[in-house]
């Protein structure tokens, strides 16, 4: 099936993330917003439109991360599908539907598929040896367990896949496996599955993504990477006790393959929003079954595969159902020089930019596309996000918009005023006006996101260019008439930036729509002469983007590195408590409040200090590794926790006395032990 000319509508589907931790801009920019502009603009064309996503609370990534926080999946899938949904409603992400495939719905519809192919003899039944944590009494399928990768060595590839390399592993690949549960060495042992055989299907896949030469280049290098490996049959089920139940007799603790059950989600959800809006699912086969639907997948990279040729082959194998158009995935966002990393705690999480940066969803919504990884990897930078804000939404987009408004107000006591006899000037800026929609249309169209949004720059430029060789400024005190006709051009100028930006920046052409008067404008109005009716009383506009200081990016880049430190040493070992010793040996320590008389550093050393501390019947030296925590100025008088009869020890050529002790916080940082009151302190009492 090549790509489908004039379709008579489309179902738009954006990865159902698993919900297993928050969303952070490489989310954003690889799937989500570039699948919202996608639709955004097919709405401002009329087409019929379902934009459907959720989230994915099934497989093994969901119950690693309930064990990792100690709470049951269901909990852990409660907790983040809320958040997730809010936050992509806060960032003006219009699905339709957020379904969640935990959903009675979705459980049907995947076990119906499953039997539907069972029945067909679509499936392998095959028994086959898994590996099996007996510590845990387990399973273990994809990631639950890690061992080396065969293509790579890297050592903590997972049964499913190495992160390293990318290459799709299966479980038995693994060199020296190991259970992420309990890290056992796992044994082997024999379990019945359903197995998609990919190998047969090959041909038909292959005609299949070869019928879309239009696909974009990194979407189809892979996809041939893996004809040309040569398809593998793949297990549709898993031992494992969360997922849904094969719907097939005797299949206790066994579950659908999230891989399998999860791209059917799409499906249910598009029954399960056609439900909560209509009370019942008709017509859901409109969407999934008619072939003048346009079928688009929005996805990761990481993702290719799955939709590209597994669910396809699954499609395919039950026969009725349309398969993808297209799968314009992108690739990844790296974040200040470093992959993004939910494990490492490198990333911009969007409920936190939403909440450090109140009212700018469009600003992030236009840095990730005017930067999107579309073609290869990008980096988001907050200097280059400052940089895009100040520059270009401020220096060029809102400094149009605020000019034109400005002069109305001011020459017109802000009321759009009508054109007159236009001159060769206004001619030629309708002209190249007249040519921007259908430009950007089709950049979108062909899922070049970054070229409409630079097209959308370049209109806000031409206004601005415009105004500057019209000069309604000077004008006005000799001719007020043609000041009208600039600024009525200006006004549908502005009125048409609102159309075409919409789906980038969607917060933004509404408040130029309440502001010049327009109410339920469609794409095909963009560049209309009468656009913004003259007589239109402007309303109170207000500044649509404002500079970002460099103190708000300094705090978010530290923001970054502090959460990375954090992790760190989240994951630092503290030590183990060392053998017990007898109340003889603890008696034996001396340890005094002394106060410190004197402190300065010791000459080429970066660490000491040279300190004089007051045992109260004798003063001691005592060098002291402090020097990079403690100024020596501002421990002199203190009081603090001395060990008085630790055996005197030499350092740089000086002799040190007892030692100063010490608690070390978890970031490294040092504090004093300081009894307020007390001399001495002798196995036991401060007084
Ligand atoms: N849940 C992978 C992910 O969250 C997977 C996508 C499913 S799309 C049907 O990145
Ligand atoms: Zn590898």
């Amino acid at each position: 099936m090549p790509a489908l000319k004039n379709p008579k509508r489309y179902t738009v589907t954006a990865a159902l993330i698993y919900a297993n931790g928050p969303i952070h801009i490489g989310h954003l920019a690889g799937c989500y917003i570039p699948a919202d502009i996608y639709v955004r603009y097919l709405r401002s064309t009329g087409a019929e439109v379902s934009f459907i996503s959720g989230t994915d609370e099934h497989g093994v990534p969901i119950t690693l991360r309930a064990k990792k926080e100690g709470l049951t999946p269901q909990q852990v899938v409660d907790k983040y599908y809320d958040q997730i949904r809010d936050a992509f409603h806060e960032l003006g992400i219009s699905f339709d539907i957020y379904s969640r495939t935990s959903r009675e719905i979705h459980h049907q519809t995947s076990q119906e598929l499953f039997t539907t192919l069972y029945e067909k003899g679509a499936f392998d039944e095959e028994v086959t040896e898994q590996y099996y944590d007996e510590v845990a009494g387990q399973f273990l399928a994809d990631r639950y367990i890690v061992g080396t990768c065969p293509t790579c060595q890297n050592p903590d590839a997972y049964g499913d896949q190495c992160e390293r390399c990318g290459s799709t592993l299966s479980p038995r690949e693994l060199g020296n496996p190991k259970s992420m549960l309990s890290g056992a060495k796992p044994v082997l042992k024999a379990t019945k599955n359903w197995y998609l055989p990919l190998d047969r299907l090959q041909p038909k896949v292959e005609e299949f993504i070869n019928s879309h030469p239009e696909w974009k280049t990194n979407v189809m290098g892979q996809c041939q990477s893996w004809l040309k490996e040569g398809l593998k049959p793949r297990a549709m089920t898993r031992d494992l006790d969360w997922g849904i139940k094969v719907p097939l007799p005797d299949t206790d603790g066994k579950v659908l393959y999230v891989w399998f059950e999860a791209p059917i989600g799409y499906i249910s959800a598009t029954k399960d929003w056609l439900i909560q809006k209509n009370g019942d699912d008709s017509g859901w086969e409109n969407w999934w079954k008619d072939r003048e639907t346009k079928l688009v997948h929005f996805i990761g990279k990481d993702n290719i595969v799955f939709h590209c040729i597994i669910f396809p082959a699954t499609l395919m194998e039950e026969g009725s159902y349309i398969l993808p158009d297209n799968v314009p995935a992108n690739e990844f966002m790296n974040l200040e020089g470093d992959k993004i990393s939910t494990s490492r705690n490198w990333a911009v999480w969007l409920h936190e930019y939403l909440r450090a940066l109140p009212g700018k969803q469009d600003v992030l919504r236009y840095v990730l596309t005017a930067n999107s990884p579309e073609t290869k990897d990008s980096e988001f930078t907050w200097n280059d996000f400052q940089t895009r804000n100040n520059s270009e939404l401020v220096g060029i987009y809102g400094n149009f918009v605020n000019r034109v408004s400005v002069l109305i107000q001011k020459f017109f006591e802000g009321k759009v005023p009508v054109a007159g006899v236009g001159e060769p000037a206004d001619a030629e800026v309708l002209r190249e006006l007249a040519a921007f929609p259908e430009r950007i249309g089709n950049a979108i169209e062909s899922y070049r996101f970054r070229e409409a949004t630079s097209l959308i720059m370049d209109l806000a430029r031409l206004g601005n260019k415009y105004l500057a060789d019209t000069q309604p400024w000077h004008v006005i005190k000799t001719d007020p008439g043609r000041v009208g006709t600039i600024l009525n051009i200006a006004a549908q100028i502005t009125g048409a930036l609102a159309i075409v930006s919409e789906p980038v920046l969607p917060f933004t052409a509404e408040k130029i729509n309440r502001q010049f008067g327009l109410t339920g404008t469609k794409w095909a109005d963009a560049g209309k002469l009468d656009l913004v009716t003259a007589g239109t009383v402007l309303a109170e506009g207000g500044l649509l983007f404002e500079k970002i200081e460099d103190s708000v990016i300094e705090t978010q880049i530290a923001k970054l590195h502090e959460a990375r430190a954090q992790n760190l040493l989240a994951g630092k070992v503290v030590p183990a408590v060392k053998e017990d010793i007898q109340f003889d040996d603890f008696s034996k320590l001396d340890i005094r409040v002394v106060t410190i008389l004197e402190a300065e550093a010791v000459p080429k050393s970066k660490k000491l200090l040279k300190l004089k501390v007051d045992l109260g019947i004798e003063t001691r030296t005592v060098l002291s590794g402090i020097s990079e925590h403690f100024a020596p100025e501002n421990i002199v008088g203190k009081r603090v926790l001395y060990l008085a009869n630790l055996a005197p020890r030499k350092m740089m050529g000086m002799e040190s006395q007892g030692m100063i002790l010490m608690a070390e916080d978890r970031d490294g940082s040092l504090t004093f032990l300081s009894p307020e009151k007390g001399s001495i302190w002798n196995g036991g009492v401060v007084s």
